[in-house]
C-alpha cells in the first residue's frame, strides 16, 4: 500500500510502517591503531576509546545459525586482514546533512587535548542555528574518513533529514548485506530512527522506524559532551563514562518495499527523534549515492482550505 504526500490523513494510516530492526553486536574502529570491542567481549572500562577513531567495520549477528559476521566500512580494510578479522568486504559513508541543529553536541574526551576536563570544541566557534539557543553541530556527524568517525557525535540532535538518491543498486535489497546503519553515543532512548523512500511522484515507497535502544551496549567510550553555543560543559558531562549501541537495517526490513520499487527510489527522508546522539548516520555506497536536499524551515501538518494538504512540508517538486 502507498500513499501520496497529497493524500488525506487517513491513508497515512494504511501505509506500511515496519519496526524490526537488527542490533549491531560490534564495532572495529583504527583507535590506538586498532579497537575491537562486541556484545560479549566488551573492551575493559579501564580503556575506552577518546580520541579520534574512525569505523571500519560492525558486525550483526546474522550469519548461518546467527553467527556473528563483520562487513567493513573500506575506510581501511588492510587493518582489519593485519588483524586477522574475517569479514564481508563493504563500503559505508556516512550521510551529510546541510544543517543539523542542537544545542549539545559530544566530542572525545581527549579530542581537546584533556581528557579530565573539556577545553573547547574542536570545531571551533559554533555557527548559529535558525532558531535561538541552536548551533549547527553538523560536522560532528560529517567528520572522519567518509564521515565515520566516531568519537564526535551530535547530541540530542532531532529532525527531518532528506536526499536524494541516484546510482540506486535495486540488487541490494535481499542480498543480507545492511544497508543503513546507526549508533548512539550519549543515554539511548526508546525513541524511534525512521527512515521513508519516496519515487519521483512523492509517493512512500516504505517506512521503516527503530528504536535507537534496539541493540545492548557494544563498546565503552569516554567524551566530553557540551552546550555547542556557551561552549561550556558540565562537570557530569565531562570525561564522561558512556556506551555505544546501534542498529542496522537490511532494504528487505521495509515492509512490502520490492526491488522494483526500490529502482524507483530518488528520495530517502531520515527523521532524528530529539533524543538522538548519533556520530553519524550512515549507509552502504555500494547500494546508492545520498545528497542532501535543503529542508524548509518548519514542518508539520499542512492546512489548505481546510483539508489536510500535506503531511510533512517537503522539497518545491509539486508533489506538496
Ligand atoms: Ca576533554
Ligand atoms: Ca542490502
Ligand atoms: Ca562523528
Amino acid at each position: 500500500m502507498k500513499y501520496k504526500l497529497t493524500s488525506a490523513l487517513g491513508l497515512f494510516l494504511l501505509t506500511n510502517v515496519s519496526l524490526a530492526g537488527t542490533a549491531i553486536t560490534g564495532i572495529i574502529s583504527d583507535f590506538d591503531g586498532f579497537f575491537r570491542s562486541e556484545l560479549g567481549a566488551l573492551n575493559p572500562g579501564s580503556d575506552r576509546p577518546n580520541t579520534a577513531h574512525d569505523l571500519l567495520a560492525f558486525a550483526v549477528d546474522t550469519g548461518p545459525g546467527g553467527a556473528r559476521q563483520f562487513f567493513s566500512t573500506s575506510v581501511d580494510d588492510s587493518i582489519l586482514t593485519a588483524n586477522g578479522v574475517t569479514f564481508n568486504a563493504g563500503r559505508y559513508e556516512a550521510f551529510t546533512p546541510i544543517l543539523a541543529e542542537s544545542t549539545l553536541a559530544g566530542q572525545g574526551s581527549l579530542d581537546d587535548g584533556d581528557a579530565g576536563a573539556f577545553a573547547g570544541s574542536i570545531f571551533g566557534s559554533p555557527t548559529p542555528g535558525t532558531a535561538p539557543g541552536l548551533f549547527d553541530v553538523t560536522p560532528f556527524l560529517t567528520d572522519g574518513v567518509r564521515g565515520l568517525g566516531l568519537s564526535t557525535f551530535a547530541n540530542n540532535v532531532g529532525g527531518t533529514f532528506d536526499f536524494t538518491l541516484s546510482g540506486v543498486d535495486a540488487s541490494t535489497l535481499g542480498d543480507g548485506i545492511p544497508d543503513l546503519i546507526y549508533f548512539n553515543q550519549a543515554a539511548p532512548s526508546s525513541a524511534e530512527i525512521t527512515f521513508e523512500f519516496f519515487d519521483a511522484a512523492g509517493l512512500s515507497l516504505g517506512t521503516h522506524s527503530v528504536a535507537e535502544n534496539l541493540g545492548g551496549t557494544i563498546a565503552r567510550i569516554q567524551n566530553d559532551r557540551f552546550n555547542q553555543g556557551t561552549q561550556s560543559a558540565s562537570a557530569g558531562q565531562t570525561a564522561s563514562n558512556q556506551n555505544v549501541e546501534g542498529f542496522s537495517v537490511e532494504f528487505s526490513d521495509f515492509a512490502g518495499l520490492t526491488q522494483a520499487d526500490l529502482a524507483n527510489a530518488v528520495q530517502l527522508s531520515v527523521v532524528l527523534p530529539n533524543a538522538a546522539d548519533p556520530p553519524f548516520i550512515a549507509f552502504n555506497s555500494d547500494a546508492f549515492t545520498a545528497t542532501a536536499i535543503p529542508e524548509p524551515t518548519s514542518t508539520g501538518l499542512c492546512i489548505i482550505g481546510g483539508m489536510v494538504a500535506c503531511l510533512r512540508r517537503r522539497r518545491s517538486d509539486g508533489v506538496q
